[in-house]
């Protein structure tokens, strides 16, 4: 990003002092008043709003609500994860453009973002619809100390947890679906793909996508999806702003990600458990045969406990699940 542009941000929404003049402006960063019109209205078209007043000056009142590179990287407060933010347009997967980027040697925390999908991809090979524009299609490198390749599968829930932990705050009724899905009235709002570079016992990097339906209304949904997704926009009639969630969502990550680093499961477990979909409910189960069980909980490796009809506790890490 060009840095005169970042640094026009910073001073436009410093809070100290609320209005900048425009003298002030070409003398902090050097460069004529033209030049700040310029970098002002490309700012405009980016979506932010700034408003001048005579004699005061100039602040920036809102940012863009679509994706943009620069209102991403402006004022996100994380420690590592997506402090190296590789912003695109259009990509075929983030997951794609992740793995390349990790076997370059991408840092520990690296996030790929994208405004559109062409090939999103979901677990065992099915789709991920990521239209342009109204989602967040996200993927971050993961490079954890410590943490054996058996233990990796855990950091989808670990992710599942900071989502809905994120989302609940602000007011919004949401469910997790073992292993991988956010549920808001049944619906799937959001869905987490988990995929792994190991080398023997030791985990090389993590790449973990995640994919949430945001400002999406019912006709940007698939045919297919229609009575089986939803979006944020579609449950509470508000618009979000991407940028806002993202930076938001990415703090979240973070200490949860920090969290399961240094006090291990245990305290994610409650928390997932807490939101767990259908919890106590009963479910079909497709193993060889169809069998009737009640949802239970996870265990310490996140494989989903289930009771069957014979009160015998099962522990099932793959599974077609009837919900
Ligand atoms: P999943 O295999 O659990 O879900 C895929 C299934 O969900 C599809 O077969 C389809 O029925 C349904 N589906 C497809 N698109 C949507 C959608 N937008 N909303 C709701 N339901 C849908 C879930 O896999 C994991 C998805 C991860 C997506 C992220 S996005 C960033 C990263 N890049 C990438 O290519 N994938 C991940």
């Amino acid at each position: 990003m060009e840095s005169t542009r970042k640094k026009l941000i910073d001073l436009l929404s410093n809070h100290e002092q609320p209005y900048i003049s425009g003298q002030q402006l070409s003398e902090e960063l050097q460069v004529s008043r033209s030049a700040i019109w310029k970098h002002m209205n490309a700012l405009k078209k980016e979506g932010y709003q700034i408003e001048g007043v005579t004699n005061k000056g100039y602040r920036i009142v809102e940012t863009p609500h679509d994706l943009s590179e620069t209102a991403l990287r402006w004022n996100l407060k994380t420690e590592w994860l997506g402090q190296n933010l590789v912003y695109k347009e259009q990509v075929t997967s983030t997951q794609i453009v992740a793995h390349d980027l990790a076997r370059e040697g991408a840092e520990h925390g690296t996030v790929v973002v994208a405004k559109e999908q062409t090939k999103g991809r979901g677990r065992m090979r099915r789709y991920w619809e990521s239209k342009d524009g109204v989602g967040l299609w996200f993927s971050s490198i993961l490079r954890p100390e410590g943490v054996e390749p058996k233990r990796a599968s855990q950091m989808t829930l670990v992710a599942a947890v900071g989502i809905a932990d994120y989302l609940s705050k602000r007011g919004i009724d949401i469910k997790i679906k073992w292993p991988n899905d956010l549920f808001i009235n049944g619906k799937k709002l959001a869905g987490i793909l988990t995929e792994m570079q190991a080398e023997q016992d030791a985990v090389e990097y993590i790449i973990l996508g995640i994919g949430i339906n945001m400002n999406h209304e019912k006709q940007d949904l698939f045919e297919s999806e229609k009575n089986k997704a939803t979006s944020l926009y579609i449950e509470t009639d508000q618009l979000f702003n991407l940028n806002i969630v993202l930076k938001d969502l990415l703090n979240e990550l973070e200490s949860k990600f920090d969290l399961f680093i240094e006090d291990g499961f245990s305290t994610i477990k409650e928390k997932w458990e807490s939101y767990a979909y259908k919890l106590g409910e009963w479910v079909t189960i497709k193993t060889q045969s169809e069998w009737d069980a009640k949802v239970f909980g996870i265990d310490e490796d996140g494989a989903l406990m289930v009771m069957d009809q014979d009160n015998q506790i099962h522990h099932l890490y793959s599974a077609e699940i009837l919900w």
